[in-house]
């Protein structure tokens, strides 16, 4: 009837989904997919008003806790954190990360969320952490439809489950088809269970249990999950429950019927083998109910569903019409006072005629009545006006809320301590100012665990954490195997459940491995469940510059396109690293940091407060004073501008040189602004791709820092070259831009504003 854009659901494999929810026990975790509406009301966190409320995508929290209509039907979550950020006690709940409508992206947070059970049991310094685990007893619970199997990340989550021998059941949903593309187009042998048989786990050898079962077979159903609940649970192995002989009544979605690409004979069979029709001939032939039993309860379920959808629509469309009836007495009684008042009753007669009428079309007459008023006087307008004001206020918290943690536990929030250096304070390798740190932290805060590539046994490949896996033992410090996306979800997972772990990427190179998870799962997080949950994860990776096509990118513009809802750091060394990390494990803000990958063997100065002082995000720090032009950079070009700043310096020009210290969230203090009304000449720089990160910052300073009327030049960028950066010493000097490059930069812009003074070089 045109009240809800898009509908997906779960029919056909209903059966299954009562068996899961059987098994399933208070402090588990799910991870699933679109199609689990039938185990989510079974435990009683979803009802059929809740569901139809996110189907007409109803913003009040209430109506629709899973996503406040961020996210179409069929996305389900429950709501691990309080309205003041706090943890929920989780293992008195039962629990549903939030889905995602990529297929199988729900497999590498599944690792993580069974991850940290192994850690509950295995870590001892977790014991008394019982909000979120009871001795790691949660098994965490997914689903994945046949032809999802088919996406890498699947594989990668099954091999690394296997790997880690975690309390993991995922189930497949097996209906044949995705959409509308068979089976033989997607699994070899045409079976899921039948091609991973490897991975199950001998008498000698560890691996998975892996099971089979028909998706009408109510009894083998319940079995198989209890069974696999059991294995999980006690045993902490994973198991594969491959759900076969599914059927898709109703075709994929509301978007296309199945008639066009499934045979008479398959729609036939679907018809007679579906779930419901064979639990209904189990039901009579054991003598549970008769037939005029299930229909008379088939026909109340009717009713009811009916009823609550009903609620769901009057409860989304009441707030609406109440917002269409104020808009169109504001306008009547402007157009009252205007000279324009036949147009203006008009177009409120047409606004009160729509049939289901959304937001956008109160909105939307609204301001054209504004732009038709534009010449009137604000006492023809000005209510109209201040109702629109408000209006927005409503709607942003309603669209565009909680994309970063609105909470005391804000990131922003946390106090700024200096660090303490002095000429007592030892000089010593950048990559031991990471160590002493993270030592600190080990011993201060049981949840931090660090993990990744070569980061145990070796202590990372730069050895910030060398030693510390010794000292703290292999469940704080421990390697990986080579698998960037699902250490990514590992991470996610692992924070949903109260931990704070820090996940490596080896190189920042290698980060797009990872990105697909940080950018649809992390960083889209807290805004999808408006507030409802958190995974305050901290990816820490180096780049920036050192050698070649893959180990000195800086990617900065795909980070900050792919990654809002996280904060991007960018430390210029050592130091204000782990000033950022302190500060962002204080804080619930999800988050990647950039070292410098050649700043590890350079010298600094390790201040007296390690673990205590913190680095404020959005704050960026003025490195030097100067007159005559501003430079904006971060990370390993902070070196290289200063250096240039010095050369400059020594033929008359007075160079300012910002670090900008965080991308994300960027100069919230108009520090930038200020310097560049006293130097009315700026110049972004940094490693990126030209129209990368300089175009942002640059675009940020315009947009936020009102700095055009301050400008005496035109606003520059200086970034690398457009192609990655080439091999060796020589690659690197005409990939990326160096100090002769700055200066020249620089020279440039002041023989511009001065030809008599700055000759032409
Ligand atoms: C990465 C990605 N590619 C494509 C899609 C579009 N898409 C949504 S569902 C689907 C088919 C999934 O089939 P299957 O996994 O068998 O689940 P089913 O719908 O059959 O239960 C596709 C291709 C998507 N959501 N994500
Ligand atoms: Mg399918």
């Amino acid at each position: 009837m045109g009240k809800a854009k898009f509908g997906i659901f779960g029919d056909g494999k209903e059966l299954a989904q009562i068996a899961m929810a059987k098994a399933f026990k208070k402090g588990d975790f799910r991870a699933g997919y679109y199609r689990d509406q039938t185990f989510m009301m079974a435990l009683g966190e979803l009802t059929v008003q809740q569901y139809f409320a996110q189907l007409y995508a109803h913003t009040n929290v209430e109506a629709d806790p899973a996503s406040a209509g961020r996210l179409m039907n069929g996305h389900f979550a429950t709501r691990t954190i309080h309205e003041d950020g706090t943890w929920k006690e989780l293992t008195s709940l039962n629990n549903s990360a939030a889905d995602i409508s990529p297929t199988a992206a729900q497999m590498p947070k599944l690792l993580g969320l069974a991850y940290a059970s192994k850690l509950f049991r295995e870590n001892k310094g977790l014991k008394n952490l019982t909000q979120f685990s009871v001795n790691g007893n949660e098994v965490a619970w997914g689903t994945i439809g046949n032809a999802s199997t088919s996406e890498g990340m699947f594989f990668e989550s099954i091999n690394a489950a296997g790997v880690l021998q975690v309390p993991m059941v995922i189930s497949v949903w097996d209906d044949g088809y995705g959409i509308s593309v068979p089976q033989e187009y997607h699994t070899t042998k045409g079976s899921i269970s039948e091609i991973l048989m490897g991975f199950q786990r001998t008498e000698s050898e560890k691996g998975f249990e892996i099971l089979r079962v028909k998706g009408w077979d109510y009894e083998a159903l319940l079995q198989a999950f209890a069974y696999a609940g059991n294995v999980a649970r006690n045993e902490h192995v994973p198991v594969l429950i491959h759900v076969d002989e599914m059927t898709q009544p109703q075709g994929h979605s509301t978007s296309g019927s199945h008639e066009r690409y499934k045979s008479a004979e398959r729609l036939q069979w679907e018809k007679d083998w579906d779930c419901i029709a064979k639990f209904r001939e189990y039901i009579i032939s054991n003598g549970i109910a008769n037939a005029d039993q299930l229909d008379e309860i088939e026909s109340e379920a009717k009713t009811e569903v009916k009823r609550q959808k009903e609620a769901a629509w009057n409860d989304f469309s009441k707030e609406i019409k109440e917002e269409l009836e104020q808009a169109i007495q504001l306008i009547r009684s402007a157009a009252e006072k205007s000279n324009r008042k036949v147009v203006l009753l008009q177009i409120a007669d047409d606004l009160k005629k729509t049939i289901n009428p959304i937001r956008k079309d109160v909105i939307s007459t609204v301001r054209k009545v504004l732009l038709l008023l534009r010449a009137e006087p604000e006492s023809v307008k000005g209510e109209l006006k201040a109702w629109y004001e408000s209006q927005s206020k409503n709607n942003f918290e309603r669209y565009s809320s909680h994309l970063y943690t609105e909470t005391g536990f804000s990131s922003l929030k946390v106090k700024e301590v200096p660090a303490q250096i002095d000429e007592k304070s030892p000089m010593v390798d950048g990559r031991e100012v990471l160590q002493a740190f993270f030592d600190y932290t080990l011993d201060h805060d049981s949840r931090f665990f660090a993990f990744g590539e070569d980061v145990g046994k070796i202590g990372d490949v730069n050895q910030a954490f060398a030693g510390l896996q010794a000292k703290h033992g292999e469940w704080r410090v421990t390697d990986t195997g080579i698998r960037e996306c699902t250490i990514i979800g590992q991470g996610i997972g692992a924070a949903l459940r109260g931990l704070r772990p820090m996940a490596e990427i080896q190189y920042l190179d290698y980060l797009l491995y990872g990105l697909q998870m940080l950018s649809d799962d992390l960083a889209s997080l807290h805004y999808r469940t408006k507030g409802g949950q958190k995974a305050p994860l901290i990816v820490r990776t180096r780049g920036h510059r050192l050698e070649g096509v893959w180990h000195a990118g800086s990617p900065m513009g795909m980070i900050l396109s792919s990654l809002r809802g996280m904060m991007v750091c960018v430390p210029r060394d050592m130091t204000q690293a782990a000033g950022m990390y302190n500060t962002l494990l204080k804080s619930d803000d999800p988050a990647i940091v950039i070292e410098c990958l050649n700043g590890y063997r350079l010298k600094e100065r390790l201040p007296h407060n390690m673990g205590e002082y913190t680095v404020a995000l959005g704050k960026p720090e003025i490195l030097q004073q100067g007159q005559d032009v501003t430079i904006v950079t971060y990370g390993s070009m902070c070196r290289i501008v200063m250096e240039a700043a010095a050369e400059l310096a020594e033929i008359g020009i007075s160079v300012e040189v910002i670090d900008v210290q965080t991308l994300l969230p960027f100069d919230t203090f108009g520090i930038i602004g200020k310097s560049i009304q006293k130097t009315n000449r700026v110049i972004f720089a940094d490693e990126d791709v030209p129209g990368g990160a300089t175009a942002f910052m640059l675009q940020q300073v315009m947009d936020h820092q009102n700095i055009f009327r301050h400008l005496d030049s035109e606003p520059q960028t200086l970034a690398a070259k457009a192609h990655r950066p080439a091999y060796s010493s020589d690659g690197d000097y005409f990939s990326k831009p160096s100090a002769d490059d700055v200066v020249e930069k620089v020279y440039q812009m002041m023989h511009e504003s001065n030809p008599k003074k700055f000759p032409s070089l």
